[in-house]
């Protein structure tokens, strides 16, 4: 059994965040360190710790995480100049919090791919 982190808190709304959308499967909230005018976490609200651990019964939070980044990305005004979707996986992919989240930047002109190598 997986180890909760902080992001379950914000789903069952006992520790405050900026929560701009939640249903069934899926809540949106702000970055609390906001790397780009516009940073938000898509985050489903079972706890699946990684993309390692997604399995094809997630399927449909994984596509509502999608559907719900897309109407994020209207509602902030930014979706006809674009955004960046990102997914980091462990160790290497830079993942602080266990518990499976999308990153949606946008509002200014992002850099090209990676920041470093
Ligand atoms: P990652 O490095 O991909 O695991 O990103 C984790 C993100 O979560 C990071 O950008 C900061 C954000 N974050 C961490 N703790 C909190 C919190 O308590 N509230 C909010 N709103 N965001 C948080």
């Amino acid at each position: 059994m997986a180890e909760e982190t902080i992001f379950s808190k914000i789903i069952r709304q006992e520790i405050p965040a900026d929560i701009l959308y939640q249903d069934d499967l899926v809540t949106a909230f702000r970055d609390i360190n906001p790397q780009a005018p516009t940073h938000i976490l898509i985050v489903p609200n079972k706890l699946i710790p990684t993309v390692n651990d997604v399995t094809p019964e997630d399927e449909p939070t994984v596509g509502r995480m999608f559907t719900v980044a897309s109407k994020i990305a209207r509602d902030e005004g930014i979706a006809e100049d674009g955004y960046r979707l990102m997914v980091n996986c462990g160790r290497h992919g830079g993942q602080d919090v266990y518990h499976l989240h999308m990153h949606l930047f946008g509002g200014r002109q992002l850099g090209r791919m990676l920041a470093s190598k």
